[in-house]
């Protein structure tokens, strides 16, 4: 649903019309740096750069970072979760792109580096990152979700996190590199081939079997991130995108593929990174991240500090495709109303949703409902739970509630 006039003023532009956002010039005018004073800072000449070789964030941004759990990091076994919550649009800054690593962050020299193919190939090749960077590039926006993200909230009592850390091992780029398929042509797959495995250079040799259709689709060697190589902990200086496969896939430190034409059976794919039912039994290669989406405005950093206008926000995304409709409930379910998507809806990618809202100092709850392009709809936690068990860990897609108090303060429906 794209906004007009009409639903602004059906919606919240009433409010904002009576209310008003912002204060009055005499309410605001009493301090010095405020109008209709001049600031301080503007009376003497600013520094002329503040990192003249690499810029940050203002120091007011401070608490916009990346946050982890005391006792699930060990030394090398590493989560860190992306702050989704205080970011605009749809793009994960490289600096605060989660990250998820099982044997450290492996210190890379590129000029030692190589990408090796062989196995059911006519001509084994080893590839410089030079070699790489010669073959016509592509570059395009996806989400990165890693397939325990929210799995907190499969528990009876979910852990009562806030979004960035039940939601925030999510991140969103742009993401540069040589089509997968580009490189296999150059080596030339025997007919029979598959399946692929992917090897990383790091103390975990994180290895994946990959089936070979998703290699020829839109599998992505990547070596550059918004613009700029990768960051080491993405997988500096290459790594395997595969666009809406869960994130475990997405082997960084690339070192090997190998074709073949059965599954390797690694640890990853057993014993870790399987959905176990409430039968006991394992569903395996579980590949593309399901429809989902969040609310990441309000939140329990940033709330409503008055009656009035507010725009409710979040972000929407699928592993099948593009999103096509986020609908959002603020009374606990009950109805829904169509939210705002943001253009260009992009296949595998975030998409942004906007719900103007006007809050009149109620406590209620809102939740958020996407569906995507083939119809597949979020489910409700309740039913995904019904479905899944809850002896499962990964690809969880339940839709998420958060009560909003009458002091504002937000907390997590589940717990
Ligand atoms: N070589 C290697 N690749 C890896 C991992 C790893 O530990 N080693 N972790 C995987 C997991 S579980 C996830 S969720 C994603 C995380 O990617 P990111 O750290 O760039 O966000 O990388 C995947 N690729
Ligand atoms: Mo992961």
């Amino acid at each position: 649903m794209r906004i007009n006039r009409r639903t602004l003023i059906r919606t919240g532009g009433a409010a904002m019309a009576a209310g008003g956002i912002g204060g009055t010039v005499k309410a605001q005018s009493s301090g010095g740096n405020l109008p209709p004073h001049v600031p301080e800072w503007m009376q003497y000449q600013g520094q002329p750069y503040l990192n003249p070789a690499y810029g940050t964030p203002s120091p007011h941004e401070a608490d916009v970072v990346r946050r982890s759990i005391a006792g699930f990091v060990t030394d090398t076994a590493v989560a860190s979760w992306t702050p989704i919550h205080r970011l605009h649009g749809i793009i994960t800054p490289n600096g605060l792109t989660f990250e998820r690593h099982h044997g450290g962050v492996p210190e890379i020299n590129p000029d030692e580096h190589r990408l090796i193919i062989h196995g059911l190939v006519d001509r084994p090749l080893i590839f410089t990152m030079e070699d790489l960077m010669r073959f016509p590039s592509v570059s395009e926006l996806h989400f990165l979700e890693c397939s325990g993200n929210s799995s907190t909230e499969f528990s009876e009592k979910s852990s009562r996190l806030s979004v960035q850390m039940s939601h925030g091992l999510l991140s969103c780029c742009e993401w540069t590199g040589v089509r997968l398929s580009t490189l296999l042509d150059e080596v030339g797959i025997k007919p029979e081939s598959k399946w692929l495995l992917a090897e990383g250079a790091d103390a975990a040799a994180m290895t994946r079997s990959i089936p070979i259709e998703k290699a020829l689709d839109d599998a992505i060697i990547v070596y550059a991130q918004n613009g700029e190589a990768l960051r080491p902990e993405q997988g500096y200086p290459v790594r395997l995108f595969l666009p809406g496969f869960e994130g475990n896939s997405n082997i960084k430190w690339l070192r090997r593929i190998e074709i073949g034409e059965q599954p390797w059976q690694t640890r990853e794919e057993t014993s870790k990174y399987t959905d176990l039912l409430p039968d006991g039994t394992a569903r395996q290669f579980t590949f593309n991240m399901p429809i989902k989406s969040v609310v990441t405005f309000p939140n329990f950093e940033k709330s409503f500090t008055e009656k009035g206008f507010y725009e409710i926000s979040g972000l929407a995304w699928s592993g099948n495709g593009k999103v096509a409709k986020v609908e959002v409930s603020v009374d606990g379910g009950s109805t829904w109303q169509e939210a705002q998507l943001q253009e260009p809806i992009i296949s595998k990618c975030l998409t942004r949703f906007r719900l103007p809202f006007t809050w009149t100092g109620q406590p209620f709850e809102v939740q958020s409902r996407a569906t995507d392009e083939h119809g597949d709809v979020q489910p409700a936690r309740e039913r995904l739970i019904d479905e899944v068990g809850r002896n499962a860990l990964y690809h969880y897609n339940g839709i998420q509630g958060w009560k909003v108090a009458e002091n504002a303060e937000v907390t997590n429906a589940n717990a």
